[in-house]
Parts: C-alpha cells; sequence; structure tokens
C-alpha cells in the first residue's frame, strides 16, 4: 500500500541482477519513501482548501489506482483476489504495478497545486510583515452606556505566531526543495551509473553480423538462455527459445525473441501468442531439448526453413552439447559463437506429394522422425482435427491422404472428437482458472501439450489440492449414458472422487510410474433424465489430477459413431498406421518385470531384465510327500501358486523327495528358478519328461544357496518338469517357497489395436541392441514372435516382424523379454492386397514429386511460386498458419490448410507450368481501410474548404492563414 502511494511499485526484473531494485534505486541510507509519503500526503490535504470536480476526479482516479497497483496485497488484497476469479476480463489488470501510471498523474496534480500554494505563501513572506494581531473585546459599562470595542495585542502571542510563520516559510522553502530534488533523489542510480543505453557485447552480436552478409530467404533459430539458468543454475531447467539475454548492464528482450528485425530474417521464438506455434515451440523447448529426448531437432524444423542455428557464447554447456550431438548439420561458423547450418532445411516454400493424417499429439513429430526412411520434408502432416468445420472422413480431401497414422491413439479418439462442440461434451480445460497456483484451485496446465500428448483442449483442467469443481452439461435425450472421461495418466496422481449431480459414482486413481498417457476411460453407465446435470470432481490432495475432457452419451450413439468411422477406414485407400511409444503402452501396475528408463538423444523407452514368464503357476504340482505342521499341511500346490509366503515341505529323512509340474499343453521352457526355505536342497537336479523317460537337464551338488535360477543348454519343449532331490540340508528334508518356470511370453500390460480393415500386417519396433541383450517377444492377439537383441554393437534398431493376418476388430499387442531387453517404440502397418512384404523404410520411400518451385517474395503479405509440376501437390507456406493466407490460382482462390499443426499449406489440383500467388488477405482489408481514410480526410478537408469559401466570405477578410493561402492568387 505504501510502496503504491509512495510510487515505489516496482517490477522485479530488469535491473535485478546488478542492483536491489526495491532498495538501491534510489538515493541509498536516505528516509527519501518517508518524506515522498509526507509530500504527497501533505499534497493531498489540498482537498481541505480547493474541492472541485478537478480535485476530486484525481483522488478518486488515485484511489483506484492504487488498489488496482498493489494487487493482492493487503488492505483490500481479497477484494482484487475476488475481482480476479470474478469479473470478467479483470486478468487486464494482470502486470498490476503498472496501474500505478494513473497515481502519477495524481500525485502530479496535487503536487502541482501544493506548489502553486507554498510559492504563494513563500511569496507573501507572512512573518516580516510587521502587523500585529490584535484581540478584539466587546465592552459595555453600565446600563445606559454603548458598547465599547477595545483592541489589544499580547506581544508574547504576536512573537509566537511570527515565530511559527517563520518556520511554516522555511519548512514551505525545504520542501520546495525536496519536491524540486525528489524526482533526482529517486532516480538516484541513473545518475550515478550513467543512462543505462543497453548494449549488447560485440561477441554476442558477432555471429548475426555475419548472418547480414548470407543471402537468401532463411529463418534462424537463436539459441538462448532461461532466466532460471543465467540466475540460479546454469544446468537445470534450459531452454534454448527463451527471450532475453543478459549483459553486464542487465536484460536485454533481444534477438531470440520476436525478432523478424535481424536483417528481415524470422527468428526461431517463443511461439509468441499464437497457440499453434506456441504449442509447437513449447514441446520442442520444454521437453525435446530440455530432457536431451531427441537427436532429430533439427530434422522436425526442416520443414519450417530454420537454415542457420546459432549458438551464442553465452548458451549454458548443456543447452550447446545438446545442439552439437544432433544429427543433420554442419558448422559454418567458429568463433566465440558457433553457426550450425541444417541440412534437413527447405526454403519457405515447397511441395509435397505426399501426406499423412495424424490421430495424436506433437510426440507424432519426434517418433515418427527416429524412422530413418520418414523425411518430414516429403511428407505433409496434417493433425486431426485437420478439417476443424466438419467431419473428417466427410470431406472429400480425406482420400488424398496416403497414410492415416494413430499416434499413441485408437479409433475411440477419432469416434469421441465427432462429439466436441455438443452441450454433453465438455472440454474441462476450458473451466481451469488461468493460475499458477494448482493447490488453490482447478487451474489450466499446459503439461500434457508440452509432454506432446494429444489434448483435446489444447490445456488440462488440474489440480494437486483438495478441491472441488462442478461442470455443467445438458442432455437433449431421456435414457442410459455412458459417462467418459479424459485423463492423464501419470506419476504422482491423487485419488479422483466424481459425482453425478451431487451422488457419488467413482473414485479412481490414475497414478503410473512416467508421463504415460491422456485417455478416454468409461466411469459408468447411468439412467439419466433429459435436461441440465452437472458433474463434479473432487481432488483429495494427495497428488495432481488432469482431465482433459468429459463426454456423457448414449452407448448406441457412440457404437454408431465408431461403425460409421470403422467404414470410413475400411474404404479408405491408403495405408492405416498405428505407432506406440513402448512406454505409453505397456507400463503400468500389473507389469512388475516392466520398468522404464530414459536415453539421452533416444528418449524414453521399457525396460525388462528377466528369466522369462513364468508359466509355473498355470501347471498342476504334485510331489513324492507333504509334511504337516501345527495341524497345517505344507501342500505342493503351494509351490507354483505365486506367493512367496506359502510353501511346499517333504516329509523328514527319506531320500529321494520330487516335485513335479505338469502342464496340459506342452511348454517351451527355458529354465527354471528355486526359492527354498532354509531347509534347502543340497544335491538335486532338474528334469525334464519326454513321453517316455524323464532326462535330467540340470544336476547339482553341493548346494547352499536357497535361491537358485538354472537356465537350460537349449529351450526344452515338455509337459512334464520335476525337481529331483536326494539330499538335504541340517533339517533334512526339502522346502521350497516357490518353483519357478521361464518361457518366453508376455510380461507386459497389453495395449489395444483397433483394426478396421482385415489382412496382412507388419509390426516394425525399435530396439536396443548390443552385446549382453536378450530376446524380445511380441505377443500380437496370442501369436509370439521373437526379437533378437543380442548384437557385437551397441545402437538402436528397427526390426521388422510378419507380415501376419489380422481380422477386422481389436486386437491386442503385449511383450516379454528374455535377458535385458529394451523398447522403444514400435508400429503396426497394413500392407496392400499386392504386397507381400515391406520393409519400414520402403513404406515411407516413394519417388520425389515431380514438382519444382521457385519462389519471389514481392513484400511481406506477398509471394510468388513459380510452379513446373507432372502431378497434383501440397504446397507448403512454412509461415504461421493463418486463414487469411490464400493462394491464388488463374485467379481461383485456395484455402489455407493447418499443416504440421503450425503452418500453412495449399492443396494444389493442377499441372504444368504456372504460378501460384500466395497473398495475406489481410492485407487486403487494411490497404482498403488504408484508402478509405485518406479519402475521407481529402474529401473533408476539400469540403470544409469549398464550403468556407462560398458561404463566409466575410470571415476570409481577416488576417488569418487559411485565408492568406486562399486568397492570396486573387490579391496578386
Ligand atoms: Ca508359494
Ligand atoms: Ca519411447
Amino acid at each position: 500500500m505504501t510502496d503504491a502511494f509512495t510510487l515505489r511499485a516496482v517490477e522485479r526484473w530488469g535491473y535485478i541482477n546488478i542492483l536491489d531494485v526495491y532498495s538501491q534505486m534510489g538515493v541509498t541510507d536516505f528516509p527519501l519513501y518517508h518524506i515522498l509519503f509526507g509530500i504527497f500526503l501533505l499534497a493531498y490535504c489540498v482537498l481541505l482548501i480547493r474541492r472541485n470536480r478537478y480535485t476530486i476526479f484525481f483522488t478518486i482516479s488515485m484511489l483506484i489506482s492504487i488498489f488496482i497497483a498493489k494487487g493482492p496485497h493487503s488492505p483490500l488484497g481479497q477484494v482484487f483476489v475476488w475481482a480476479w476469479l470474478n469479473i470478467p476480463h479483470f486478468a487486464i489488470f494482470r502486470a498490476a504495478n503498472r496501474w500505478v501510471m494513473m497515481a502519477i498523474f495524481s500525485h502530479a496534480f496535487f503536487v502541482s497545486l501544493l506548489t502553486y500554494y507554498l510559492t504563494e505563501y513563500i511569496k507573501k513572506k507572512k512573518y516580516v510583515q510587521t502587523e500585529e494581531f490584535l484581540f478584539n473585546i466587546r465592552l459595555k459599562i453600565g446600563r445606559i452606556s454603548k458598547n465599547r470595542r477595545l483592541a489589544f495585542s499580547i506581544d508574547s502571542f504576536n512573537v509566537f505566531l511570527k515565530k511559527i510563520h517563520k518556520i511554516l516559510y522555511f519548512l514551505s522553502v525545504i520542501l520546495l526543495v525536496f519536491i524540486f530534488l525528489s524526482g533526482f533523489l529517486s532516480c538516484f542510480f541513473f545518475f550515478s551509473q550513467g543512462l543505462q543505453t543497453y548494449t549488447p557485447p560485440e561477441q554476442y552480436l558477432a555471429p548475426y553480423e555475419w548472418l547480414l552478409l548470407q543471402n537468401g530467404d532463411y529463418k534462424i533459430v537463436s539459441v538462448g538462455r532461461s532466466s532460471y539458468e543465467w540466475t540460479v543454475s546454469p544446468d537445470e531447467c534450459s531452454d534454448f527459445a527463451s527471450s532475453a539475454m543478459q549483459t553486464t548492464l542487465g536484460w536485454g528482450h533481444d534477438i531470440g525473441f520476436d525478432s523478424v528485425f535481424i536483417h528481415d530474417k524470422p527468428v526461431l521464438q517463443n511461439g509468441g501468442w499464437d497457440f499453434k506455434p506456441r504449442q509447437f515451440v513449447d514441446h520442442l523447448r520444454f521437453r525435446l531439448a530440455r530432457e536431451h529426448l531427441t537427436d532429430n531437432l533439427f530434422k522436425i524444423l526442416g520443414p519450417f526453413a530454420y537454415k542457420y542455428i546459432v549458438i551464442p557464447p553465452y548458451t549454458t554447456d548443456k543447452t550447446r552439447e545438446f545442439f552439437l550431438n544432433q544429427e543433420g548439420y554442419q558448422i559454418i561458423y567458429n568463433d566465440t559463437a558457433i553457426i550450425l547450418q541444417n541440412e534437413y532445411a527447405m526454403p519457405r516454400i515447397f511441395a509435397t506429394a505426399d501426406s499423412m493424417l495424424v490421430v495424436g499429439g506433437l510426440e507424432s513429430f519426434d517418433a515418427l522422425c527416429k524412422i530413418e526412411g520418414f523425411n518430414l520434408n516429403k511428407t505433409a502432416l496434417f493433425f486431426i482435427p485437420a478439417f476443424s468445420e466438419s467431419d473428417p472422413f466427410e470431406n472429400e480431401s480425406f482420400d488424398k491422404f496416403r497414410i492415416l497414422s494413430f499416434v499413441n491413439s485408437d479409433v475411440l479418439d477419432l469416434a469421441m472428437l465427432s462429439f466436441v462442440g455438443e452441450k454433453n461434451f465438455i472440454l474441462a480445460g476450458n473451466y481451469g482458472v488461468p493460475s499458477i497456483n494448482s493447490t488453490a484451485y482447478w487451474v489450466k496446465m499446459p503439461s500434457w501439450r508440452i509432454v506432446g500428448a494429444y489434448v483435446l483442449g489444447g490445456d488440462t483442467l488440474t489440480t494437486f489440492g483438495n478441491n472441488r469443481i462442478d461442470l455443467p452439461f445438458e442432455l437433449s435425450t431421456d435414457g442410459l449414458h455412458d459417462i467418459w472421461l479424459r485423463i492423464g495418466f501419470a506419476p504422482s496422481r491423487g485419488k479422483l472422487k466424481i459425482y453425478v449431480d451431487g451422488e457419488p459414482i467413482q473414485e479412481i486413481c490414475t497414478d503410473t510410474p512416467l508421463w504415460s498417457k491422456l485417455v478416454w476411460i468409461n466411469i459408468t453407465r447411468l439412467d439419466l433424465a433429459k435436461g441440465s446435470h452437472c458433474i463434479t470432481l473432487e481432488n483429495d490432495g494427495t497428488g495432481y489430477n488432469d482431465i482433459d475432457a468429459i463426454a456423457v452419451v448414449k452407448p448406441s450413439e457412440l457404437e454408431s459413431k465408431m461403425n460409421k468411422i470403422t467404414q470410413a477406414l475400411q474404404n479408405f485407400q491408403g495405408r492405416i498406421l498405428y505407432l506406440f511409444e513402448a512406454e505409453n503402452a505397456f507400463l503400468d501396475s500389473s507389469s512388475k518385470d516392466w520398468t522404464w528408463t530414459v536415453k539421452p538423444y533416444n528418449g524414453y523407452m521399457v525396460r525388462s531384465e528377466s528369466l522369462g514368464l513364468n508359466v509355473a503357476p498355470s501347471a498342476s504340482a504334485n510331489a513324492s510327500s507333504l509334511s504337516w505342521v501345527d495341524g497345517v499341511p505344507f501342500e505342493a500346490k503351494y509351490v507354483n501358486d505365486d506367493d512367496l509366503h506359502t510353501r511346499w515341505a517333504s516329509e523328514k529323512s527319506v531320500t529321494p523327495q520330487w516335485l513335479e509340474l505338469t502342464w496340459e499343453e506342452p511348454q517351451q521352457l527355458l529354465g527354471v528358478r528355486l526359492l527354498f526355505e532354509s531347509a534347502y536342497a543340497k544335491e538335486y537336479s532338474i528334469q525334464i519328461w519326454n513321453g517316455t523317460d524323464w532326462i535330467t537337464q540340470i544336476e547339482v551338488t553341493e548346494n547352499n544357496a536357497l535361491e537358485r535360477t538354472h537356465i537350460f543348454a537349449e529351450p526344452v519343449k515338455t509337459n512334464k518338469l520335476r525337481v529331483y532331490v536326494t539330499a538335504f540340508s541340517i533339517y533334512n528334508r526339502v522346502s521350497l517357497w516357490e518353483l519357478q518356470a521361464y518361457s518366453p511370453g508376455a510380461t507386459s500390460s497389453s495395449v489395444k489395436i483397433t483394426i478396421p480393415q482385415r489382412g496382412n500386417y507388419i509390426l516394425a519396433a525399435r530396439v536396443a541392441k548390443g552385446p549382453g541383450y536378450g530376446t524380445l517377444y511380441f505377443n500380437v492377439s496370442g501369436n509370439l514372435y521373437s526379437v533378437p537383441c543380442n548384437s557385437p554393437v551397441n545402437q538402436f534398431e528397427w526390426c521388422e516382424i510378419g507380415p501376419f493376418f489380422l481380422e477386422r476388430g481389436e486386437h491386442f499387442v503385449s511383450v516379454g523379454g528374455v535377458g535385458l531387453v529394451e523398447l522403444d517404440e514400435f508400429l503396426v502397418y497394413s500392407l496392400k492386397e499386392e504386397e507381400s512384404y515391406l520393409t519400414l523404410n520402403e513404406l515411407f520411400n516413394f519417388v520425389d514429386p515431380k514438382v519444382s518451385v521457385s519462389y519471389e517474395q514481392m513484400n511481406s503479405c506477398l509471394f510468388k511460386a513459380y510452379v513446373s509440376a507432372n502431378e497434383t501437390f501440397t504446397l507448403i507456406f512454412s509461415d504461421t498458419y493463418n486463414p487469411l493466407w490464400k493462394a491464388f490460382v488463374d485467379g481461383e482462390e485456395i484455402s489455407s490448410n493447418l499443416t504440421y499443426s503450425l503452418v500453412n499449406s495449399f492443396y494444389i489440383n493442377k499441372t504444368g507450368k504456372f504460378t501460384v500467388t500466395v497473398y495475406f488477405t489481410g492485407q487486403y482489408y487494411a490497404d482498403v481501410g488504408l484508402t478509405v481514410s485518406i479519402i475521407s480526410f481529402v474529401s473533408v478537408f476539400a469540403l470544409t474548404t469549398v464550403f468556407l469559401m462560398f458561404s463566409r466570405r466575410k470571415w476570409f477578410a481577416k488576417p488569418c492563414f487559411l485565408g492568406r493561402l486562399i486568397f492570396w492568387k486573387k490579391a496578386n
């Protein structure tokens, strides 16, 4: 409050690194702000002597201004907070302290009034005037005498008064001096240090001066450094697209931010205010680059004309290392700064003949770029919803896509998409408070789009605290409805209680070891009446919950949407591809054999180090004997119940003893693991049944270990296995907690794939290979496929499995491993009828489009592309998408499509040699507006002149400027 009143409200930015802006901006060790407080308070005392509309206006203006400027601080801070949350558009006051501007005007007004009164007072010099202050007394002596007036003065009083005036006189002089000086004193820093003109050091500028000499139309990535890296720790929270840089003088918004001003070359910025490019850049900076997840950053930036990457001297080692470890660049400038030339960079306008429709999030970029044969520059990506107004499958251009890919998503996501905009569909993010305090409120959170997941609402509705929120929805019919929630599975989740119309429905917890997926889950089926309803979400405050969307739909309606979509997919002429990140697909609490790991430049993946799938629990167990303790039998069945607290024990002192597992179907066995109780076996053998005899696989003598693992020399197929014990330990019997028998098989949770087209499919997986790696197994709808991962060199490799035949409908894929295995991601893609096989690289390897494009930039709104094409194509124009960008071919207007989730493209259905004009039609309206303005101005001027000439000639007789101008000729 006092800070706002004394105009000390500061932004903690700017010079913060070289001085404490709160206490050192003004002259230090001096009660400057007390004096200012006194001066301003005195200034407002003018109200006591002068109250008119001006003083009242400025007083009110000052009060409002201070209320806003002090923001949520006391007094009345709660009122501000309430207004922030409840008054629409109150958020314009977000940089609250800037609104102190109004108080500055008011202060200035009152201080000038005060100055006026003070100078007037000084001018009068009251104390030198020797007038005496006279007391009047009325006297009446006697009844008849007249009233008499007697004047007298008290000398001491006059002296006192004189002294008061003298003191006031000097005080006024001092006050005036302070008023005069206060400006200097409160900006003392600038007067002592000189005016702070921001000049970046020469070594910061040198690479840009070099770029000045490079010809052509290109864009730049100017690698930056986050404020956190500048001020707190250079190794954390790296950020290559942060806006500011630091010099010895402080901060500068620079090069790197919103800057098309470096020699007219656009620079990758932090995304600006436009949501689509922003979410793309956010994903690159806060996920891929910060966590060093990819070496394909330049491949991803390729289609957007980012040709040069400037790594200035002030970037941190960690960030520099990340950029230098990327694929596909040449160092073309190497001084204190480094400039890399991106080998993937395309011109700002180029053509592709191939396009892919993606049902998925921005993680698709990196996931696809890991495929060597895939090149973003040759395949234009369109993300669902690509055609916002209509159903994508009814759009005629749907069939032009060569590939439809589901990236960590399912046909259900498509079906749900068709409910967006209806009253029974809630985009939950819209109900979030725009705050960063996720403990106090349900807020709007960008985390999932930064991770790269497909977020319907852009941001999710998120809270960490114990909070409730009501979300209204409306139903147009009575009947049974399914309630679907699109929710995030990630670490540190709280319990979420869901109520419908106040009734508790379900409690869920979506805790997983990794930020794995944002998926639709069916909460319940309810009989709901037509009309308004309310769904309430309550987080218990033990962790986060992120909600993307809620749908309340009739089961039959969803089914018909699903049918419609599968019908459309069945008729789809292109190829269907499913891409899954293994860490999204196979990690949940049930898959205990699997953990996640993150490998620099390769990303997150799942890892397993096991002997295989334990098939013992599916066998029946028999033993030579059993023993009883306290009336409890230690039966053979306890040896394969997958419980480490139950066991089998043999009778005492009799050898041999045996324990046998029998399977109904023969099993492929790789080995066994024995978990003995302290009554272990000293000598034993592992035998398998070959149909006629027991064949010994393993023979053990002199054992004293409680846990033994035996891998067979070769896998054996059998339906019986036994442990044959010939010598005991000192306990004189044998007892086993568990006997595990390992077989190749899936040990992970499974992921669902909805196959709309029956036919042959191939699965391709990106696995880690190297010495010491084992074998990975894929279980696709009950069939097991192996991927050997042992190799002399450590590297990631794509391995193909198949082709295998899949019927229409739902299929499940899971994985297992024998030995160390690591799986990054996998794809399942369809083969066409005539194809018998297709490698992953062939999938994307097709002939280059027979289209050549050159272009000319006429001005920033107008480009001309000169095309020679033998086939129809997509013209990519890699400036930020805006529907006002249009292409014109032979006078025909072509609308822009949102491509790669952020730029423009135009589908050109024409061949031959011709010119495409790309024009920002917004400029047309601006031009029309400007023309109208000029015409209006000229006509008003002309009409006024004419009017004056003819109607008020007398007026021109006066020696005015206009009169002289117009009659100058006449006078001649
Ligand atoms: Ca057991
Ligand atoms: Ca992965």
